[in-house]
């Protein structure tokens, strides 16, 4: 009754933000994403009706504040009769900063709970379990580049590409480390409340995924670079115009998006991303790993750079 699963964080490109049902927590646009390589979330869960309660340790520490989240997440994987769950996760990078922690946590925590109990769902299912959880989730059951999708009543997921078919580096600029002040699912009830962009945001966003899906389909990186800037630009519009205001950049954002910009006016093919936090996420092909790397770690303020590629899926991995 015990198993542990492994998952990746991803980053959106074509990003979800905004609600169009809270209860069953399905998003009010589609998203298209990148799973990373090497940073990672190793989630154990272990079944037993002696212990007294559910229990969840994150990094070493008894966390009570997620545990709600995630006995409800395990009723929804194995039922609500089930045992009683010993859950312990670790992190090798930082969590609830914008790095999309929830997202390798949730996803590792449906495929480990499955295992534990021995539940067989589909690997479909697994995404709309992770998806209830945490949207994002939902995109990190996937490796390489993935789509989910709005499908009536329930989310689906599409694998655009495998990682290994268009290589591409992820540099993660670490402008900040600690919580944020506002949690995505809290920010995206307030954009969507009072933001007079959001219902724009809404309408474009099929346009931005057909654009991605087709630079994927070709491997444009250009195209790609073009309307994911623009996508992220747009998302964080809707927040800064919401009530009260959104703002999750620091200086040292702003610092790293100028030195993308100054990479992309030498030619080099990289192009910026930014969630629901102040890192900055340069994305770029393999032969323009080390400027950027180098540019910006010297960028005034970063705190640490990780590189990483692109990798597969959430995954079960040997319990000892
Ligand atoms: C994304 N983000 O597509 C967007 C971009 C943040 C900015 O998905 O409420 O933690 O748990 O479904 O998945 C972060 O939101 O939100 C997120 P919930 P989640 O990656």
């Amino acid at each position: 009754m015990r198993a542990t699963a492994r998952a990746q964080p991803n980053i959106a490109l074509i990003k979800y933000w905004g609600k169009r049902d809270t209860e069953q927590n399905l998003p009010a646009v589609g998203s298209i994403s990148i799973t990373l390589a090497d940073l990672f979330t190793t989630m154990r869960v272990e079944f037993d009706d002696s212990l007294p309660a559910d229990s969840l340790v994150v990094n070493d520490r008894q966390n009570d504040a997620m545990l709600p989240r995630v006995s409800r997440c395990l009723d929804a994987v194995v039922g609500g009769d089930r045992s009683r769950a010993a859950v312990s996760s670790a992190s090798n990078f930082p969590i609830a900063a914008g790095l999309a922690s929830s997202a390798s946590a949730f996803a590792a925590l449906v495929v480990a709970a499955d295992a534990a109990a021995e539940k067989q769902h589909s690997r479909e299912q697994l995404a709309g379990l992770a998806g209830m959880a945490s949207g994002s989730a939902a995109r990190s059951i996937y490796g390489g580049f993935v789509e989910l999708a709005n499908d009536g009543d329930s989310i689906r997921l599409a694998r655009l590409r495998p990682a290994a078919e268009w290589p591409l580096n992820v540099v993660v600029a670490i402008t900040a480390t600690g919580p944020k002040a506002v949690g995505s699912t809290q920010a995206m009830e307030t954009s969507r409340e009072t933001s007079p962009f959001y219902p724009r945001w809404v309408e474009q966003q099929q346009a931005d995924l057909d654009a991605a899906r087709a630079a994927i389909s070709d491997k444009e990186f250009a195209r790609l670079a073009t309307v994911a800037e623009h996508n992220c630009l747009k998302m964080h519009s809707v927040m800064w115009a919401s009530r009260p205001p959104m703002v999750y950049w620091n200086a040292t954002t702003l610092e790293c998006m100028d030195a993308v910009r100054q990479l992309q006016a030498d030619g080099v093919p990289v192009f910026f991303t930014i969630d629901a936090g102040p890192q900055l996420k340069a994305v770029c092909e393999p032969t323009a790993v080390d400027i950027v790397r180098e540019r910006l770690a010297a960028a005034p303020g970063v705190e640490a750079v990780m590189v990483t590629g692109l990798g597969a899926g959430a995954r079960l991995i040997d319990d000892d």
